[in-house]
């Protein structure tokens, strides 16, 4: 049996279609049922619906085999587990894009702050990549962890600035916010328990290399 991981919402829905690309369909419908695991027309592999920042922790440690997560949960936990390179990243699925910025209130002079090298208050759910972000940029922050609604925080004077994802942007200027910098592209990756590759080496090879197929394909399209 092969387990997939996978999140419910954006990467449910992207991924559903690289792997019908693979010959997989998942034949219930998350949002209409209740149940964690779903079975697919492969006798042979199943889904298993988790939190999105779960995943790196379930192929981790082998509750699944396979998943797929955005680059800013791989990296946030490779850094808040010290767990770089204890799962194999063999694909960008180019799917679930975004990136991931400093934004603040439209009226914060951010240019200003950066220049005189004031101390600002920086709320975020990815405390560890904006550490080393403004690290690097020899910037000191008081960084204050969220968990959701980051948009708030300037808002209400909880900080100055935040560090989450932008899509559209449509969420920022609906709150008077201003992307101020961009930290680094965002999509999702491929990730696999590197035990469970050796144990079920041709199956998951199969079912990667049909990903990368259907990947090459869906950005052909694309372009
Ligand atoms: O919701 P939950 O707390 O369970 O977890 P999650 O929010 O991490 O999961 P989910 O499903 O919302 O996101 C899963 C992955 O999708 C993320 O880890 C990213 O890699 C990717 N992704 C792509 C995004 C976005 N685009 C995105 N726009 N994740 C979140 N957003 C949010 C963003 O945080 C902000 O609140 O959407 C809002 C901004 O969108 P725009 O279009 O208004 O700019
Ligand atoms: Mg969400």
């Amino acid at each position: 049996m092969i387990t997939l991981a996978l999140s419910k919402g954006r990467i449910f829905d992207d991924t559903l279609p690289l792997l019908r690309a693979a010959g997989i369909e998942v034949t219930e419908d998350p949002e209409r049922s209740r149940k964690l695991i779903l079975a697919t027309t492969r006798p042979d592999v199943r889904v298993v619906l988790v939190r999105a920042s779960d995943v790196p922790t379930y192929v981790r440690r082998g509750g699944a085999d396979i998943g797929v997560a955005g680059l800013d949960v791989l990296l946030e936990d490779e850094a808040e587990n010290d767990a770089a390179g204890s799962l194999y990243k063999p694909l960008d699925l180019q799917i679930a894009r975004c990136r991931l910025s400093v934004a603040t209130r439209a009226d914060f002079d951010w240019a200003g702050t950066v220049r005189q090298g004031a101390r600002l208050a920086v709320a975020t759910k990815y405390t560890h990549l904006a550490r080393q972000h403004f690290a690097a940029k020899g910037m000191h922050v008081d960084l204050i962890k969220l968990y959701g609604s980051m948009e708030l925080a300037p808002l209400t004077g909880l900080a100055d600035a935040i560090v989450d994802l932008v899509s559209t942007g449509s969420t920022l200027k609906a709150n008077q916010l201003v992307e101020v910098e961009k930290i680094m592209d965002i999509s999702s990756r491929l990730v696999v328990n590197p035990a469970s590759l050796k144990l079920k080496r041709e199956p998951l090879r199969q079912l990667i290399d049909a990903f990368e197929s259907a990947v090459t394909a869906a950005v052909g399209a694309q372009a």
